[in-house]
């Protein structure tokens, strides 16, 4: 997770899945306590990231067929999770792809409507 970085343009999430990709990177995959801890971390620190303070971020997270998975590249179930105590609440039947809550939220999880435009994580992939 030593290279990620907040885009500068809200899409929707499947357009954000597409953007990090053609660049050759993958939408962000906190797949572990150490990367959920990081991400908080730069939250605090990074100017990057705290000038999005009050902003939505997606990540490569999405459900499907009832089960979490990560899908920034390869899909994998989701196993370590970081929920915020209101969600997933799935608001409207509708929300299956995975957001950073923010305004003072500490980036937890947020199931949200995939076709909201937000700003969004890309993780650079190590060549
Ligand atoms: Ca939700």
């Amino acid at each position: 997770m030593s290279c990620s970085k907040i885009s500068t343009q809200k899409k929707n999430w499947d357009d954000t899945k597409a953007a990090c990709q053609s660049a050759g990177d993958r939408l962000a995959v906190f797949d572990s306590l150490e990367s959920i801890s990081w991400a908080k971390h730069m939250r605090k620190t990074h100017q990057d990231w705290i000038t999005h303070v009050n902003d939505y971020l997606w990540i490569g997270g999405r459900e499907f067929h009832g089960q979490w998975q990560w899908d920034g590249n390869i899909r994998k179930d989701i196993v370590v999770a970081d929920w915020h105590e209101d969600q997933p609440n799935n608001t409207g039947g509708s929300q299956e792809c995975l957001g950073l809550l923010e305004k003072g939220r500490e980036l937890q999880w947020d199931d949200g409507t995939c076709s909201y435009a937000a700003y969004y994580i890309c993780e650079k992939l190590l060549r």
